[in-house]
């Protein structure tokens, strides 16, 4: 089978060490194998059309090669392919994300296309500096490098309507009563009930007197997202001439680009970045999309220094088998390929270090235990409503979650930790208590079921591949 008059497809191929490789679901109105050749040819050198300006040099050294395919259904499967080095501007993602997830998107003769994973060569990594300071750099300024206990945070709620004076005041309340982050939310940056300088003013004033009322370092996650990118500098000037240490950014929304310029910028001020990813799901939960994953990686080689991946217990899409996937991401070097899951192997270059993630979204003190199961340590686990919504509110919300983290990484656990702590039991008893050992028989199930889940994907295509990955309760 050919698209415009060439063949793309090569099952003898095999991968080169520096070749890029991406993994992709397709689903259209030909034979797999055409929507293959299509796929391949349009994301490299072809059109649709045989052009008489092709010639041997430019198809042997720069075209894409489906090297495998894994048919579900006559006109659907997965498919494999990989990309020569040479084939990218490789000092620049914003080409390679117009290569491979540009016009594929809107080839007519697709009903379903969807970017699982990308497999970054080594080589590639060498133009990136990854986290500056990443999770290493952020436990040694808290002091939690010996203990390595999770971090805890807040987002001040509501997340919009608080007066610079209402929300420094709920943030002060967090900090003394256990909490090591308080942040803004990604719907708050500078609206007029609440400026952004004087929230700024408020707000670190009430950190560090949290500081020394505690005894603890403490984090300010100052949102700084804007659609100029001289205000969100002028922003980090002044958070940096002003006694702040960290920044917040919507990463998706901003996109590569201005992400990348103002994570380096941080860096450069000696400013931590925190990285939301609100939006990420417009581009991943319908018929054509981008997995996650592939941001994860990109935000980890631009830099940020903490940034969300889902939590698998909470309010928010992910199963806690591709959240363990994500995990892996932010703090492993490398990784095994995950059919199943839709991922690839992946290596990190040494200098690339881990960021910490955050776990966050429809969290609480009684899912604490269960979030240890599946994350560890390596954590900052981020909770509004969890804190806000306590029935005594801030204070004791933090109190709550401060004393469900102690107790797990003491080696007991929150119910036990209820039958003495007042602010706990009372959390537990709105919130529930998520049982750790659910997590652990997913965890368990997932190892002692590759072959089933890798038959299941197999049979029924991207719908059990979302069956798998995305919904907690299904499991
Ligand atoms: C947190 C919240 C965050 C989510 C985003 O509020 O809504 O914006 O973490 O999701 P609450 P994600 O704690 O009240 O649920 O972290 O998955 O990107």
């Amino acid at each position: 089978m050919v698209y415009g008059g060439y063949s793309y497809i090569d099952y003898e191929y095999e991968p080169k060490k520096d070749d890029f490789r991406v993994l992709m679901w397709v689903d259209g109105k030909y034979p797999i194998e055409k929507l293959a050749e299509g796929v391949a040819a349009e994301s490299s050198v072809g059109t649709w059309t045989k052009i008489s300006t092709m010639n041997e040099r430019v198809f042997r050294e720069y075209r894409a090669r489906v090297y495998e395919i894994v048919k579900v259904q006559p006109n659907a499967g997965f498919i494999y392919i990989s990309y020569p080095f040479d084939h990218f501007d490789t000092k620049n993602i914003t080409q390679f994300m117009a290569s491979v997830l540009g016009n594929l998107f809107g080839l007519k003769e697709l009903t379903s296309l969807y970017v699982l994973d990308i497999s970054f060569p080594e080589r590639y990594q060498k133009i990136f500096d990854g986290p500056v300071f990443g999770l290493k750099g952020i436990r040694k300024y808290i002091g939690t490098d010996k203990t390595r206990r999770p971090h805890i945070g807040t987002i001040v709620k509501p997340k919009v309507g608080l007066t610079p004076k209402e929300f420094s005041e709920v943030a002060y309340k967090a900090w003394v009563n256990g909490l090591d982050l308080v942040k803004d939310d990604e719907n708050l940056v500078d609206q007029p009930f609440c400026p952004w300088k004087e929230r700024f003013d408020r707000t670190i004033e009430k950190l560090h007197r949290a500081e020394d009322k505690t005894g603890e370092r403490k984090l300010y996650a100052s949102n700084v997202t804007d659609s100029d990118l001289d205000r969100m500098m002028a922003r980090m000037d002044y958070i940096a001439e002003n006694g702040g240490k960290l920044v917040m950014l919507d990463v998706y929304v901003l996109g590569i680009p201005a992400a990348y310029a103002m994570i380096n910028y941080a860096h450069e001020l000696g400013l931590f970045v925190h990285a939301h990813r609100a939006g990420y799901s417009a581009h991943h939960r319908g018929n054509f999309g981008v997995n996650f994953q592939i941001y994860e990686k990109f935000y980890r080689l631009l830099g940020v220094d903490q940034l969300h991946i889902g939590t698998g217990v909470g309010k928010m899409e992910g199963s806690p088998i591709i959240i363990k996937r994500f995990h892996d991401i932010a703090v492993k070097n490398r990784g095994e390929e995950k059919f199943y899951i839709g991922s690839l192997d992946f290596v990190f270059a040494r200098h690339i270090k881990p960021f910490f993630p955050v776990a966050s979204g429809g969290v609480d003190p009684g899912r604490v235990d269960a979030l240890l199961a599946l994350h560890g340590r390596d954590v900052i686990i981020q909770a509004g409503g969890g804190v806000h919504g306590h029935p005594r509110g801030t204070a004791a919300g933090a109190r709550a979650m401060r004393a469900a983290v102690e107790a797990a990484v003491s080696g007991s656990d929150t119910p036990t930790a209820a039958k003495k702590d007042k602010d706990l039991a009372l959390a537990i008893k709105k919130f529930g208590y998520l049982e750790p050992s659910s997590i652990k028989k997913i965890l368990d199930f997932e190892k002692k079921n590759k072959e089933f889940m890798e038959h299941l994907v197999k049979t029924e295509g991207i719908h059990g591949y979302r069956s798998i990955t995305e919904d907690y309760d299904y499991w």
